[in-house]
């Protein structure tokens, strides 16, 4: 099989780190590969598949060499600033920050559910955003069957999304100290503030949660609506979400259809206290799907809880996920 030569651009960050994990589990079929980073990083050892690896600046020259697919995750301003330079040398970037992810002209793909969008790149590829990711492997097979009219989110994120600054804030507020990085205490708090603010009343996380679920699913006009909290929890988003459906269901034909759909791992026996956990998810591919019931309140309506470790299958895992469905459709046009 043909090999390829891979970059990551953000290495030593809590995605980066995460990059590095998944795709000594993962397999792919790679050549050289590069560890990038700021200036801070450059000169660190990082160790992939027992071979060690001196970590480089990024520099506007670093794509120079020959590089088929680029992971990045240094944040939108560094997206923003080489994810261009890399395209313009043949290089297909596949970005983990919010920078492209509404632009025309980037497919922004979910695997199991618009492979597809990955064909119609010119050179940059866009990760969702976590809490998004994870609702789509639910939403899209139930989509299919029933045909979503509208859905409400309801996000208990963990502190990881916020990189090792948010990591670091629950760690020190559960042993007294103030936080840094969130505007408030973390430790014992939920904050119902994620990313920033904007003119509507709504946080960036929820209108991106609104806007790319539109993207993903190919449907620009459908209703949703988004509240994102940060909770106490070290890994993994958990997600309550209500949908309303325009047809009816049986509510055993939609636990079927959510089982028998590809990511996904049931977890509902309520009275024997099984349904997903933040704390089980944490370090799986995997979202795990329970409490499936119907929304009484509503014609034909279903309320879900939705776990999935933010930093795999939220960033690293799909990334590389979109990374190898690339090279399958590579294989399959012979380059
Ligand atoms: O703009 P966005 O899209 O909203 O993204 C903002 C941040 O969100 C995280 C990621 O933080 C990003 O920086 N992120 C992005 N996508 C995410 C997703 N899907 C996501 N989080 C969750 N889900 P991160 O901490 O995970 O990763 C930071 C990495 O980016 C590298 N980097 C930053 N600027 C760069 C750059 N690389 C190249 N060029 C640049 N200009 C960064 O490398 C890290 O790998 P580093 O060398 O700067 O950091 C190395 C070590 O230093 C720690 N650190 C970070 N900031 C500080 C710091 N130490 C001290 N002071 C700081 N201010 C890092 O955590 C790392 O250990
Ligand atoms: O848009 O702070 O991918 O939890 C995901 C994590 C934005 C910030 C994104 C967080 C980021 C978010």
């Amino acid at each position: 099989m043909k090999q390829y030569n891979f970059a990551i651009v953000g290495a030593t960050g809590m995605v980066g780190r995460t990059f590095i994990k998944v795709l000594e589990e993962m397999d792919l079929p790679i050549n050289k590969i590069y560890f990038m980073a700021s200036k801070r990083s450059a000169g660190k050892t990082i160790t992939f598949n027992n071979n060690d690896y001196i970590v480089e600046e990024l520099t506007k020259a670093s794509f120079d060499k020959n590089i088929d697919i680029a992971l990045f995750s240094a944040g939108g301003a560094t997206s923003l600033e080489y994810s261009p330079i890399a395209a313009s040398k043949g290089v297909v970037v596949i970005d983990n920050s919010s920078a492209f992810r509404m632009d025309d002209l980037v497919p922004l793909v979910v695997p199991e559910v618009n492979p597809k969008d990955i064909l119609k790149h010119q050179g940059i590829i866009a990760n969702p955003n976590c809490s998004t990711i994870q609702a789509m492997v639910v939403l899209k097979p139930l989509h299919d069957k029933y045909t979503i009219k509208r859905v409400v989110y309801s996000t208990y994120q963990a502190v990881s999304g916020a990189g090792m600054g948010g990591y670091k804030d629950l760690e020190e507020g559960l042993k007294g100290n103030p936080p840094e990085k969130f505007p408030h205490p973390i430790a014992g708090n939920c904050i119902p503030h994620i990313d920033v603010f904007t003119e509507n009343g709504y946080t960036k996380e929820e209108i991106k949660m609104i806007n790319e679920t539109r993207k993903i699913l190919h449907e620009p006009n459908l209703a949703v609506t988004a509240t994102a909290v940060r909770v106490p929890v070290f890994d993994s988003h958990s997600e309550s979400i209500n949908i309303e459906f325009e047809k009816p269901f049986n509510i055993d034909d939609v636990k079927k259809t959510i089982t028998n759909a590809p990511g996904i791992i049931v977890q509902d026996d309520p009275f024997n206290n099984i349904y997903p956990l933040a704390l089980e998810a944490a370090g799986k591919n995997e979202t795990f799907v329970g409490r499936i019931r119907r929304d009484e309140s509503v014609k034909n309506g279903i309320n879900i809880w939705v776990v999935a470790d933010n930093i795999r299958k939220g960033a690293a895992t799909n990334t590389i996920q979109i990374a190898e469905k690339l090279i399958a459709y590579w294989n399959e046009e012979g380059k």
